[in-house]
C-alpha cells in the first residue's frame, strides 16, 4: 500500500515526479504486482497512429494479482459481498479463497467448451457474483470479455456478437430488477438469430424463468461447472494483450468497441482506486454501477479486488422496495467508500430527507460521484445529508476510453470544491484547448479537454478499426487525446467539466450517440427524416428530444409518437427512448444541407427566444413551426 498519497505536499511531489519522470514513477507503481517476466521498457508512445504501449514485454495475469496473490495474507476475507434485489433474500458472501476457486471452477468450465486465448466472450448478465466470475474467468484463461449491459436490446446484442467475434456468450435465463423480472435468454436467443460466430452459450439460473435450451449450443452454468476443477493455471499474457473490449456511444456510427489491455489497465485501475478513495485494509467499498459500463470493471471489479477490497455488488435499483435502498445496505454492510452517479442522488433528492432517517451512515468516509456533470443543488444535498458534512466527496471525471478516474479529488487529500472534478491524478496531464488546438495554460479558462501525455490506463484501439481511433479521438487536435468534453479552469486552478461538446449525449449517466437514436428512429417505415438533440432534464442529467419528419398516413400523432419510442426501445433498448418526440413538418438545414442542431436545442431547452441568426438557413420558415409544436413538459 505504499502507493497511496496521503497528503497535500505528498500530492503535489507524486505528481511533479509523474510529469518530469513518467516511465520512473510508473515503474514504481508497476514494482508493487507480481510478474511472470519483467518488462524491458515502461513505455513506448505516439499519438499520431496511434500506437500506446506500456510494460512492454512484460508477461503477467491480471487474476493472479487479484486473487494468487491474495490468498495467503487475506484468503478470508471477504472478496465480493452481493445483495439481491429482494431484501429478504439471502445476500452472498465470497472470501478470496473461494472467489479464487470459483474463478478457477468456471475457467476450467470455459476451456472445456473450446474457449481459449485470444476468443472474444460477450456477457449480458444480471448484477450477480457470477458476472464478475465470469469476467475473471475470461482474464485468467486470456478470453477477451466484452461485456454488454443486460438492458439493451437483441439488436444492440447482435451487433456487438458479431463486431468482435465472439465465440460464446455468458448469458442468464433472466434478470430480477426491482419489481421487474426481465427475459434475458430470449434476448439472447433473438440476437444469436443474426450472428454466425457463437458455439456455446452458458446460462447462468437466476430466476427460475422457463426459457428454451438449445440443443449443442446452451448449456448450464451449474452442469458446465459440475466435476471441474478449482485450480486453474493463469494464461501467460503479454502487457499489451487485450484484457476486455467494451462498447460504447460516439458522435457517429454504431458503438465502437474501446480496448484495454492487461498490464497498463491493472496498474491505473489500481492506482486510482487506491488513491482516489484512499482505501484502507479492511474497509468496505461500495459502487453502485453495472458491471455492463466502465464504472463496473474499473472500480467493482477490477481496481477494489486488485486492491484487496471488499466490493459490494448489488443487484437491484435504488428505490425498491423503498427510497432508502441504498441507505439500508450502507449501514447493513457498513460501508466506508460509497460511490454512485448524479442521477441517482437526484432522483433519490426528490423523495426528501425521510427515507434516509432510519439510518445512521456512520461508517461512511469517502462518497463518490461519476457519469455526469454533478450540479451544485445535488452535490450539497448529497455532501449535507449522505456524507452528513464530513465525508469527502470525490467528483470523478474519466471515460470508457481512459480506462480509470483520471481528475478527482483524492478523498481527504486533495481539496473539494462542489461541482469541481478538481485537480488531475499523478500521471495525467490534461489542457485545455481552444477550437484552433492552442493550449489555454492559464487560469480561468474555458475551451475542450485534452491529455498530452499517455497514462497506463489509455483505450488502444477501437476492435477491428484502428483508423475509426485515430479519427475520433488522436485527429481534432493533433499529438493530443481528445476527450470530447469541454472543460473550465477556475481561479485556483481546479477544473470543472462543462460536458460533452460532441454530439454525443449523457442520460442518466449513460452515453448515447445522437446519431445512434437517428438511425433507430429512422427504421420505422413511417418517418422520412429525424434528428435528436439533447436538453436539460431535472432527473436523468440530459433528456433525448427528437425531432421527426413522418409520412402521416393512416396514424394519429400519438399513436405514430408511440411507435416510434417502441422501435428505439426495440432497436437499441430502453435506455435510449426518447422522452419527447415532435412530429415536424421540416428540419432547419443549412444551405449545405447539413441539420442546424444549434436551432434544434435551443427550442428543446425551452429556449427558442436566443436562436441567434437563422438567416443563413435554407428553411427558415420551418422554425417558426417547430418552436410552435415545440413539446413542453
Ligand atoms: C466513467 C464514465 C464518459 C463521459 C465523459 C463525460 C461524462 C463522466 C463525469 C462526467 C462530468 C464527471 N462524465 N464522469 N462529466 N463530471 N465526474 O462515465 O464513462 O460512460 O464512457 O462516459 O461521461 O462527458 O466524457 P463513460
Amino acid at each position: 500500500m505504499s502507493h497511496k498519497i496521503q497528503t497535500l505536499s505528498g500530492y503535489i511531489h507524486e505528481y511533479q515526479k509523474s510529469v518530469l519522470q513518467p516511465e520512473v514513477f510508473w515503474a514504481q507503481i508497476g514494482e508493487s504486482f507480481h510478474w511472470k517476466k519483467r518488462w524491458d521498457k515502461v513505455l513506448e508512445w505516439d499519438f499520431e497512429g496511434p500506437d500506446v504501449k506500456w510494460f512492454l514485454n512484460g508477461k503477467l495475469n491480471i487474476t493472479e494479482n487479484i486473487l494468487d496473490r491474495h490468498l495467503f495474507i487475506m484468503g478470508d476475507r471477504p472478496a465480493i459481498v452481493w445483495e439481491p434485489n429482494e431484501p429478504d433474500e439471502e445476500g452472498v458472501t465470497l472470501t478470496y479463497k473461494e472467489l479464487y476457486a470459483k474463478v478457477c471452477q468456471f475457467s476450467n468450465a470455459m476451456k472445456a467448451q473450446g474457449v481459449g486465448k485470444g476468443d472474444r466472450v460477450i456477457i449480458y448478465m444480471p448484477m450477480v457474483p457470477e458476472a464478475a466470475i465470469a469476467m475473471l474467468a475470461c482474464a485468467r484463461i486470456g478470453a477477451v470479455h466484452s461485456v454488454v449491459f443486460a438492458g439493451f436490446s437483441s439488436s444492440s446484442l447482435a451487433d456487438r456478437v458479431n463486431d468482435c467475434e465472439a465465440k460464446m456468450v455468458l448469458t442468464s435465463d433472466g434478470n430480477f430488477r426491482g419489481a421487474k423480472k426481465i427475459d434475458v435468454k430470449g434476448v439472447v436467443d433473438e440476437a444469436l438469430e443474426n450472428t454466425s460466430t457463437v458455439e456455446k452459450v452458458i446460462v447462468y439460473q437466476r430466476t427460475g424463468a422457463d426459457i428454451a435450451m438449445k440443443a449443442g449450443r446452451d448449456i448450464w452454468w451449474h452442469d458446465a461447472i459440475q466435476g471441474q476443477s478449482e485450480e486453474c493455471p493463469a494464461e501467460v499474457m503479454d502487457a499489451e494483450d487485450m484484457l476486455f473490449i467494451l462498447y460504447t456511444s460516439g458522435s457517429t456510427g454504431k458503438p465502437k468497441g474501446v480496448v484495454h489491455t492487461c498490464g497498463g489497465y491493472m496498474v491505473y485501475s489500481y492506482y486510482s482506486f487506491l488513491n482516489v478513495f484512499q482505501y484502507t485494509p479492511g474497509d468496505v467499498y461500495w459502487c453502485t454501477a453495472d458491471v455492463g459500463w466502465i464504472t463496473g470493471h474499473s472500480y467493482i471489479v477490477y481496481g477494489p479486488l486488485l486492491a484487496g477490497a471488499t466490493t459490494v455488488m448489488f443487484e437491484g435499483v435504488p428505490t425498491y422496495p423503498h427510497a432508502g435502498r441504498f441507505w439500508e445496505i450502507v449501514d447493513k454492510y457498513q460501508v466506508n467508500q460509497f460511490y454512485t452517479a448524479p442521477t441517482a442522488i437526484r432522483a433519490l433528492q426528490a423523495h426528501g430527507l425521510e427515507p434516509l432517517e432510519p439510518y445512521s451512515l456512520d461508517s461512511l468516509k469517502v462518497i463518490g460521484s461519476v457519469g455526469e456533470p454533478i450540479n451544485e443543488e445535488a452535490w450539497h444535498w448529497y455532501h449535507d445529508h449522505v456524507g452528513k458534512g464530513n465525508c469527502p466527496l470525490v467528483d470523478t471525471w474519466w471515460q470508457t476510453e481512459t480506462g480509470g478516474i483520471m481528475i478527482s479529488a483524492l478523498a481527504g487529500v486533495t481539496p473539494n470544491k462542489p461541482a469541481h472534478a478538481g485537480l488531475p491524478l499523478p500521471g495525467v496531464q490534461p489542457v485545455i484547448v481552444d477550437a484552433d488546438g492552442n493550449e489555454l495554460k492559464s487560469n480561468n479558462v474555458q475551451g475542450n479537454l485534452c491529455v498530452k501525455f499517455p497514462w497506463p490506463g489509455i483505450l488502444r484501439t477501437t476492435y477491428g478499426d484502428h483508423e475509426r481511433c485515430k479519427q475520433t479521438y488522436f485527429s481534432t487536435y493533433k499529438g493530443m487525446y481528445f476527450t470530447g468534453d469541454g472543460a473550465k479552469r477556475d481561479h485556483d486552478g481546479y477544473l470543472r467539466i462543462l460536458g460533452r461538446v460532441d454530439d454525443v449525449i449523457n442520460v442518466s449517466g449513460h452515453r448515447m450517440g445522437t446519431a445512434e437514436v437517428e438511425n433507430a428512429i429512422n427504421e420505422h417505415p413511417k418517418v422520412v427524416e429525424s434528428a435528436v438533440v439533447g436538453y436539460p432534464h431535472e432527473v436523468k442529467g440530459q433528456g433525448i428530444y427528437a425531432y421527426v419528419i413522418c409520412d402521416m398516413e393512416g396514424r394519429t400523432e400519438e399513436s405514430l409518437k408511440n411507435e416510434i419510442r417502441q422501435t428505439v426501445n426495440k432497436i437499441i433498448g430502453p435506455i435510449a427512448k426518447p422522452d419527447k418526440v415532435q412530429i415536424v413538418p421540416g428540419l432547419p438545414k443549412t444551405r449545405s444541407g447539413k441539420i442546424m442542431r444549434r436551432i434544434l436545442r435551443k427550442v428543446a431547452s425551452g429556449e427558442s427566444d436566443q436562436l441567434g441568426d437563422t438567416s443563413t438557413l435554407l428553411n427558415p420558415e420551418v422554425v417558426e413551426a417547430i418552436i410552435e409544436g415545440a413539446v413542453k413538459d
